[in-house]
């Protein structure tokens, strides 16, 4: 029986992700939205004070001024109410325009309304707030997850946040401009133990020189990647704007795999590492499975990246 997506999905069973973070996103997203917006305030004082995050890119910044300018020209209670509805996903039309940024401008925007908050111009989390019983649950469980973890959560806080796209029918996504690839003369490249395989070489060495356009020619047509906790993004033109959007200045570094034949010619191929986000560089190093799947011409099939469950898993290649 050829592959189709959904049993691809399953090859490296063994495979155990972090699902500690959904269950804490499904855990916050229960709470009200003042406690929601506490609850980030102090974890994110938390996280502050042993890694610390790298300033947005100018671009998307830019992108962001007119409804941050917006928001400094309100009255506090105003502001406090702008964020609770971001909050609670309201309809309103600021949430609007926060629903269809691509994720670092979301987070670029949550940099900046954090700032300002510690400066005074913006509403601040009432000094003393006392957070419900439940929300401080949730936050001493934050609170225990390894730094790799506590981001996502944080990240996925941010980007649930705003009114829910699905419901705006027709509308135009903004995103950061994609910069040029990395020169060829200041390219690096990745080995890792026990895999040769060109394709999947190729695939690191080209997301890590943001060489998006040499990258998706390594898929087929209807090729797939998941990203971690994430549902597959389906075919080669929804995958190249997943990179150009979501992709740029990640950097790579896959240590250890396994290659193996699989059905009706394919290859799978499991390799372990870590992976460092442009937000905190090397203050966080993730612990990152992918899982390849690729077809007898040696093109990607399929994809999918996890998030490890602890460090111990990046030396299990069990199927
Ligand atoms: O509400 O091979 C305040 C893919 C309080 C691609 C705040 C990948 C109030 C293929 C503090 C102001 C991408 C899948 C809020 C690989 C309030 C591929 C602010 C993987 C919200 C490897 C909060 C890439 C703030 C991976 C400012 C795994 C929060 C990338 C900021 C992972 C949070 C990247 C930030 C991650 C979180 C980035 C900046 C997890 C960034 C997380």
């Amino acid at each position: 029986m050829p592959f189709t997506i959904d049993t691809a999905r399953t090859i490296f069973p063994q495979t155990l992700a972090a699902d500690v973070v959904p269950a804490t996103i499904a855990r916050f997203s229960q709470l009200s939205a003042e406690d929601q917006l506490a609850l980030i305030w102090f974890a994110y004082l938390e996280m502050g004070k042993t890694i610390t995050i790298a300033a947005p890119g100018a671009a998307s910044m830019v992108l962001a001024e007119s409804t941050l300018n917006e928001i400094k020209g309100m009255s506090p209670q105003q502001q406090s109410q702008v964020m609770c509805d971001l909050a609670n996903r309201a309809d309103t039309p600021l949430c609007r325009a926060y629903a269809v940024w691509s994720a670092n401008i979301k987070l670029g925007f949550w940099y900046q309304l954090g700032k300002f908050m510690e400066e005074g111009i913006v509403a601040p989390i009432p000094e003393g707030y006392q957070l419900s019983a439940n929300a401080n649950a949730v936050l001493d469980a934050i609170k225990k997850l390894e730094s790799g973890q506590q981001i996502t959560v944080l990240r996925n806080a941010v980007v649930d946040m705003g009114y829910d796209v699905n419901k705006l029918g027709n509308f135009t996504r903004v995103a950061e401009p994609v910069a040029p690839p990395t020169d060829m003369s200041k390219r690096t490249k990745v080995t890792i133990q026990g895999v040769t395989n060109k394709t999947v070489l190729d695939y690191m060495d080209n997301l890590n020189a943001n060489d998006f356009d040499a990258l998706i020619n390594l898929f087929v047509e209807d090729g797939a990647l998941q990203p971690p906790f994430k549902r597959p993004i389906v075919g080669k033109e929804n995958v190249y704007r997943f990179f150009k959007e979501e992709c740029q200045n990640l950097k790579l570094i896959p240590q250890q795999g396994i290659s193996e034949p699989a059905e009706d010619g394919y290859t799978q191929i499991k390799v372990t590492g870590k992976v460092q986000t442009p937000w905190f560089g090397g203050n966080v190093g993730m612990d990152i499975a992918w899982r390849f799947l690729l077809n007898p011409e040696n093109k990607i099939f399929f994809v999918a990246i996890d998030l490890l469950a602890s460090p111990k898993e990046l030396l299990n290649f069990i199927r």
